[in-house]
């Protein structure tokens, strides 16, 4: 006695390879065009994804690495702990369900692994999709009314992309685009790179100032050019904004700021 249906017995491999290949072919379909395409699924970026697709925009967040959470999986120099400040980021926290230790003050405790997991669920609890092993290589644009525009990604297997070899990628149409590659502000550096008549700079991060680090990249969140935005460390790339360490507070607000805004900018330009 097996521990699955019998009728499975009658399928042989190839049956199984075509239920794959058609299943992709019906995801991949869907997600060809998304409202907003999130790229990278560190702190920042999943957040984002939870609060968009929380108020009903279709997410898609694009994801380099097999798995998520970004940069804060390695904790505080690979100790499993990442700090929250009382207020408005753990009240994120709290509302993904992860567990919080106080240590007084306003600090809180958290296991990084298991904030980003809740995070990561809960967005796809409200239909936002996570696509691992997708580098986002280039960005789409179009010029309307003299304005430059953003209008989706490039993409490609990482391990095509770090092949080095020359593979055409495949194209996501989507309203817009969020910068969250973390240290890498991969996106708003190739911006940059392709549309030099920008003068967009990407001076890199400041050193580390722990409290302005915190507030200035929430402040400094938001829209870049129409169609593209910017939230987490990419923002402190781009601004030359302080490094904050393993505390994590200013990527979770940034997150949902940046959600809050394109939610707004959609409701200006449905
Ligand atoms: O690095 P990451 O966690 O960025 P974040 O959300 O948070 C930063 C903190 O983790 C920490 C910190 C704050 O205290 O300093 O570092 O701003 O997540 C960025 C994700 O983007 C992916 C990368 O693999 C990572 O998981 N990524 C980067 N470039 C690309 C990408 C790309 N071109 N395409 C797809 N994913």
């Amino acid at each position: 006695m097996s521990f699955f249906p019998e009728t499975l017995k009658n399928l042989n491999e190839a049956d199984l390879a075509r239920r794959i290949i058609d299943a992709a072919h019906d995801r991949l379909w869907d997600i060809a065009e998304t409202d907003v395409v999130v790229v990278g699924a560190g702190p920042a970026g999943l957040t984002a994804a939870y609060y968009l697709a929380k108020k009903g925009v279709r997410v898609l967040v694009l994801e380099r690495m097999l798995g998520v959470g970004g940069g804060i999986r390695g904790g505080s120099m690979l100790l499993p702990v990442a700090l929250v400040e009382e207020g408005e980021a753990l009240k994120i926290v709290e509302e993904v369900g992860a567990r919080t230790r106080s240590l007084g003050e306003g600090l809180c405790v958290v296991d990084p692994t298991e904030l980003m997991l809740r995070i990561a669920v809960k967005a796809i609890d409200h239909g936002a999709v996570i696509w691992p092993g997708v580098h986002v290589e280039d960005l789409i644009t179009r010029r309307e009314d003299g304005t430059l525009r953003v209008k989706g990604v490039l993409i490609n297997w990482t391990v095509v992309y770090e092949s080095g070899w020359h593979v055409d990628p495949l194209y996501i149409w989507s309203k817009a685009v969020v910068d969250a590659t973390g240290h890498d502000a991969y996106i708003v550096k190739i911006l940059a790179e392709r549309h030099p008549g920008l003068s967009l700079l990407v001076p890199g991060m400041q050193s580390q100032d722990v409290w302005r680090g915190e507030e200035e990249v929430v402040e400094k969140t938001g829209q870049v050019i129409p169609g593209l935005y910017v939230a987490g460390m990419a923002v402190a790339e781009l601004y030359n904004t302080p490094r904050m360490g393993p505390i994590i507070g200013g990527m979770l607000v940034s997150g949902k700021k940046v959600a809050d805004l394109i939610a707004e900018d959609f409701s200006k330009n449905p």
